[in-house]
């Protein structure tokens, strides 16, 4: 899907540049291709916004595969059997490969894969609110392998669909592989469900503690959310934050309830009547606070990856070919 290369046209992307204004009839031949649901291609004219709302969610969505690796890659040596510890290791790396497919349909956008690194490890750019938790049982690895994973299909099938070609085959690429996470999560979660009484407490603690952050997984509440009435008009994002959190609810919830794991929010239930899941107030404060590099782990998570980049630059050095000129991936 990654083949072949082109070098970005720095002259075309100057006047493409923040602030710049779009020309009014190419914005108009634009969004008509939007409405017929034509795919963007990286060459293709896009206005500014576009580009840099883009850019912006496919990054942040790149860093969050990374950092998402993380608290699972902790529980690689402590899986409980051969059979878990071959499934976690497969899935880690599957993660891994989904963030070098974003970086390079991000790319595409004109942003450089160093300078996506460097906003990462300098705590400039943002990723999922999730891996800011830690994962401090054997239970965590069930629990986000069954609903981060299956919160993060809902949305990645939805916008598979969407506008920009490279994220869209990104995306289709990227479920294929989680459809067998979220399997191998599902197996977990129902094993500890059912298995011992320990290993069910050990469960429902995980869920416990998984409970909010997964409900801030989707994103603000519409009313708040800042960036979804633009990036729906042009089909990046194919839901509202609401519409995919109650997808998930949806699906999910009756698959927790039905293994003996309650939900620990009294207020949890389905309107009849509107057919919109009801909760608490999740707390959008401990969410922006979180998103903002005050979770639990985000400091531990950036500096692992620190120490990976720090530790690891001999082996990018050594493969560098110092006569190549740089080139954009063609997705
Ligand atoms: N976490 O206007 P809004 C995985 C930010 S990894 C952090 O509603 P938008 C996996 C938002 O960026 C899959 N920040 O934003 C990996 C914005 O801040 P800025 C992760 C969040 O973009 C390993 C502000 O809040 N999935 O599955 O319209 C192991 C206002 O929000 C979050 C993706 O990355 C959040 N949860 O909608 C296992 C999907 N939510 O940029 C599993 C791609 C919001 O203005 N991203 N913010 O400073 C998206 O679909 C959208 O960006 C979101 C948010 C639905 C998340």
């Amino acid at each position: 899907m990654y083949g072949g290369g082109y070098i970005f046209d720095d002259e075309k992307n100057k006047s493409q540049a923040i602030g710049a204004q779009d020309d009014p009839e190419l914005l108009a031949v634009f969004e008509a291709r939007i409405d017929r649901g034509e795919k963007i291609e990286p060459h293709d004219w896009m206005p500014v916004e576009y580009r840099r709302q883009l850019l912006r969610m496919i990054e942040q969505h790149a860093h969050s595969e990374i950092v998402g690796a993380l608290p699972e890659g902790t529980w690689i040596t402590r899986a409980p059997n051969l059979k878990r510890k071959m499934a976690l290791i497969a899935k880690v790396q599957d993660e891994i490969g989904h963030a070098q497919l974003l970086y390079a349909a991000a790319e595409t956008l004109g942003k450089s894969r160093e300078a996506m690194v460097n906003d990462l490890l300098s705590g400039k750019a943002k990723y999922s609110n999730v891996f800011n938790y830690p994962a401090k049982t054997w239970a965590d690895i069930a629990v986000i392998g069954f609903l981060i994973d299956g919160a993060a299909i809902v949305n990645q099938l939805a916008n598979a669909k969407g506008s920009y070609g490279p994220y869209s085959r990104a995306l289709k690429r990227i479920c294929v592989e989680e459809s067998f996470h979220l399997k191998q999560g599902h197996e977990a979660f129902v094993y500890l469900a059912t298995g011992t009484s320990q290993q069910h407490a050990m469960l429902q603690d995980a869920m416990n503690r998984w409970y909010r952050p997964l409900i801030h997984f989707f994103g603000p509440p519409d009313t708040v959310s800042q960036h979804t009435e633009k990036l729906m008009r042009w089909k990046v994002k194919m839901a509202s934050n609401d519409d995919m959190r109650n997808q998930f609810l949806d699906q999910y919830i009756p698959k927790i309830q039905e293994v003996g794991i309650t939900l620990p929010d009294p207020n949890l239930r389905k309107n009849a009547d509107t057919g919109i899941w009801e909760f608490s107030d999740p707390n959008w404060d401990e969410f922006f606070s979180v998103i903002r590099g005050n979770g639990p782990c985000n400091k531990e998570r950036l500096a692992v990856r620190q120490w990976a980049e720090e530790n690891g630059a001999w082996v990018k050095n050594a493969l560098l070919k110092t006569n190549e000129k740089y080139t954009i991936p063609l997705a």
